[in-house]
């Protein structure tokens, strides 16, 4: 049983929305409310779900982190990349070809987050890396099992920040990132293990070519992490 009063009354309501449910090869299987699909109780029995995650990098080449605002049901206070969700259930969303859907999601989540217009993030300038799929509990109840299309972005964004959704900004070169990494647990800061996966795997190789990305493009790769 979850005991809805004790969560945010907006993040219950967004427990509604309609997630894209998956098998292993990203293929389709039909839709499923966020709640269900973050229950550690069908996570465990398999159900897994279709997101997105999108690292921001301003022209000097710095990254811009969130911290999750208190409100997030799954991770709440905890340090991110820039903007993560999930695309959904509609006609729009659900498009693959060039990840037309999950393009689509990351700009409404870009805006709906932290504010950034449309306008500022096309969604052919959303560079697509990979995909991962990986498996991580939030607390005894909820958890995340997806697998999550990474896109890029560099460019100036304008912020205003949605606090039911977000903390705090802020933008962090390669050498700050490296020392957040290694001083988070002794300082009490907690990083979400989807962005934890992602930078020890793969983020610097590609923060070190942020003006030649296309070579790491990879369609057809699911990485199991
Ligand atoms: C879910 O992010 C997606 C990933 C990659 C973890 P989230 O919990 O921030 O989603 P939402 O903002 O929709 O609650
Ligand atoms: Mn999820």
């Amino acid at each position: 049983m979850v005991e809805w009063n004790m969560y945010d009354e907006e993040q219950v309501r967004l427990m509604g929305e309609m997630c894209i449910v998956v098998d292993e090869n990203d293929r389709p299987l039909g839709g499923d409310s966020k709640k269900n699909c973050h229950l550690m109780t069908n996570i465990n029995t398999g159900l897994l779900h279709r997101a997105f995650s999108v690292f921001i990098f301003n022209p000097e080449g710095k990254l811009l982190l969130q911290q999750r605002a208190d409100e997030k049901i799954t991770f709440p206070g905890y340090y991110t990349n820039t903007c993560c969700s999930h695309p959904l259930m509609t006609p729009e969303e659900t498009v693959e070809e060039n990840q037309a859907g999950a393009r689509k999601a990351a700009q409404r989540k870009l805006e709906h987050e932290l504010g950034i217009p449309a306008e500022e993030v096309p969604l052919e300038k959303l560079e697509f890396l990979t995909r991962i799929h990986y498996l991580a509990p939030s607390d005894g109840l909820w958890g995340e099992h997806e697998v999550d299309y990474i896109f890029i972005f560099q460019g100036d964004v304008t912020c205003n920040l949605n606090p039911n959704e977000v903390k705090s900004v802020k933008y962090v070169s390669k050498d700050e990132l490296k020392e957040l990494f290694e001083t988070a647990e002794s300082k009490g800061i907690l990083l979400t293990p989807w962005f934890r996966l992602i930078v020890e795997n793969f983020l610097y190789k590609w923060w070190d070519n942020l003006d030649n990305l296309a070579q790491f493009k990879d369609t057809k790769t699911i990485h199991r992490l």
